[in-house]
């Protein structure tokens, strides 16, 4: 009976989020509601990546599409879906997105108390040969009366939820309110993100590093030994593998359920590194924090 439990008591996100939100009987919903809209943004992304080949196909991606309009990229159509469901919601006071230049402030009439920092489309180069990419997020309650770009300059560890959305070979939606991380995978027939992966937990050792070889000529002595250890461990165990996918959510999802290795090192060509820490890294940073067993906080400390 418990299979058949399993498959008739679905655990959806909404139900999941409102069940967390029964612990803090403070909140008004407001968060449930916030995260029903950006549930909304990842279905539609969801639905629009899956459809990308086929646009091309028919002609839709990048040219005019049968109303004779201009086909919008991809990623600025993601992006317009997440700031408009996000503004809907009127539990929003600041967006800021890695597509656009300036902050996004909502209107009085629709403002509320959660600040949401977002990548709509993370790793959008790689959609063309059909490689996994996603969408990451993280949420800060607004700290002044009159919301102020400070309140999106908060440290990450003052961030309240964090998550992911991965549109790969199955749509899922890793997310940490504070307490864990779980996994829930978009069955296409409900239109409804169900509980598949229950309390993630890094394993806390793995087999695999990633990590951008290609970048080796540019990368500091420290981290340049570090690599050269993953490949010819001196300690004699066994050298890891490597998996570089060149998408930060597909290589961190596979990080976060099998353990490993994750850098972006800064190197002479990027002194500061890549990844844009409000809204690329501070979530992961989150999501390793929470999951309980997180080496991942100590390896992204990296060398
Ligand atoms: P490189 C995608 O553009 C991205 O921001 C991350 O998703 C990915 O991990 C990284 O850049 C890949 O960068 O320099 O290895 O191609």
């Amino acid at each position: 009976h418990a299979a058949d439990a399993h498959r008739t008591d679905l655990m959806t996100i909404t139900r999941f989020v409102l069940n967390e939100q029964s612990r803090h009987p403070e909140s008004k919903g407001d968060f449930t509601i916030l995260l029903s809209h950006i549930v909304l943004g990842c279905k539609f992304v969801c639905s629009a990546v899956n459809k990308a080949g086929l646009a091309k196909l028919i002609g839709l991606a990048g040219e005019t599409n049968i109303q004779g309009e201009e086909q919008k990229k991809l990623d600025v159509l993601s992006n317009e879906v997440f700031v408009k469901a996000l503004i809907s919601s009127g539990r929003t006071c600041i967006l800021v997105s890695e597509e656009d230049e300036e902050a996004t402030f909502v209107s009085p009439s629709l403002r509320g108390k959660y600040c949401v920092v977002f990548d709509p489309l993370d790793g959008s180069s790689n959609i063309d040969c059909g490689v996994s990419i996603g969408t990451i997020f993280g949420i800060y309650m607004v700290k002044n009366s009159e919301p102020t770009i400070e309140d999106v300059l908060q440290p990450g560890k003052d961030m309240l939820a964090a998550g992911y959305c991965m549109y790969g070979s199955s749509c899922m939606l890793v997310l940490s309110t504070g307490n864990g991380v779980n996994g829930f995978t978009l069955d296409p027939s409900l239109g409804e993100f169900i509980l598949t992966h229950s309390d993630i937990k890094i394993p806390r050792k793995g087999k695999i590093y990633s990590v951008n070889e290609g970048n080796a000529k540019n990368w500091d002595e420290p981290t340049a030994k570090y690599v050269e250890n993953c490949k010819f461990p001196k300690d004699g165990s066994p050298p890891k593998s490597l998996r570089y996918v060149g998408s930060m959510v597909a290589d961190v999802h596979r990080t976060m359920l099998y353990g490993g290795i994750f850098l972006y090192p800064a190197d002479k060509k990027s002194p500061n590194g890549k990844l844009r820490v409000l809204y690329e890294v501070f979530p992961y940073v989150v999501l390793g924090g929470t999951s309980r067993r997180s080496g991942f906080h100590r390896q992204a400390q990296g060398p």
